[in-house]
């Protein structure tokens, strides 16, 4: 167990995600477990452009610590200690490969919204509160997911949606979550933020906002001190406490 990590609502904190003006929403491991499939497609762009890469899970979640695919390609190759760098229009290359094998696995329905998402997000619309997304991934990924989940209208339920190529920094820079601040018009301390990454976390935080984290398949045992409260799910969230 984790020293000062609130697994039950400290008082109040229930009161406080529903009385903020905003949720600001990560996409992967957040409203669904799409790390896994990112890890196949990845695997998928190695063979397609004959690397002997094959990231499996322990890699990838050591891995998962550099966000942003390209970057983590590039990271990848950095830790081989090759001679020569992969060029930037090859890892170009592999990640264009990597996104439309990712585009095809959720099209295939191989990633639902995880447990407690589709309620969080009807309670906060009939609570009058407003939706953002704030995520590394690209808008390519987030529009694969969201219309497989939500229907082709879902980026109308969200006033602000900031990707990995909408700012110069990524996670955890708290780049991403300023955005959505600045485009919302609302002070930091008015929102919260659902994250399930440490990254993500000191990202949010940084900007201001208070976070909480709900546990996702690659970074279940990390520490979240900080966090306003960490939960299993998203479930937990609508259970009265
Ligand atoms: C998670 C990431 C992304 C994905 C892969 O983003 O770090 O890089 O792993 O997507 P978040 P790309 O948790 O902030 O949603 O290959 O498009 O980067
Ligand atoms: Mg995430």
């Amino acid at each position: 167990m984790q020293p000062d990590v609130p697994t039950m609502a400290p008082a109040g904190t229930a009161g406080l995600i529903g009385r903020a003006r905003a949720l600001i929403f990560d996409v992967d491991g957040t409203l669904a477990e799409t790390e896994e499939l990112h890890r196949q497609a990845f695997n998928h762009a190695f063979a397609r452009r004959g690397l002997d890469w094959n990231w499996d899970r322990t890699v990838y979640k050591d891995l998962l610590r550099v966000t942003g695919g390209k970057e983590r390609i590039r990271a990848c190759h950095a830790r081989l200690r090759i001679a020569s760098p992969l060029p930037d229009a090859e890892i170009a290359e592999l990640h264009r490969i990597k996104t439309a094998r990712y585009a095809e696995l959720v099209a295939a329905g191989h990633c639902p919204l995880r447990p407690g998402v589709a309620d969080l997000l009807a309670a906060a619309r009939r609570r009058g509160q407003r939706l953002a997304i704030a995520t590394t991934t690209s808008r390519d990924n987030i529009d694969a997911l969201l219309s497989h989940a939500l229907g082709r209208g879902w980026a109308a339920a969200f006033e602000a949606i900031v990707a990995g190529e909408d700012v110069v920094h990524k996670k955890p820079a708290p780049d991403v979550y300023l955005e959505v601040l600045s485009r919302l018009k609302l002070p930091a301390s008015r929102c919260v933020a659902i994250e399930d990454s440490v990254n993500g976390l000191i990202a949010a935080r940084v900007a201001g906002i208070p976070v909480v984290i709900t546990r996702s398949l690659f970074f279940r045992d990390d520490d979240f001190s900080g966090a306003l409260w960490v939960v299993e799910d998203l479930t937990e969230l609508d259970r009265k406490r």
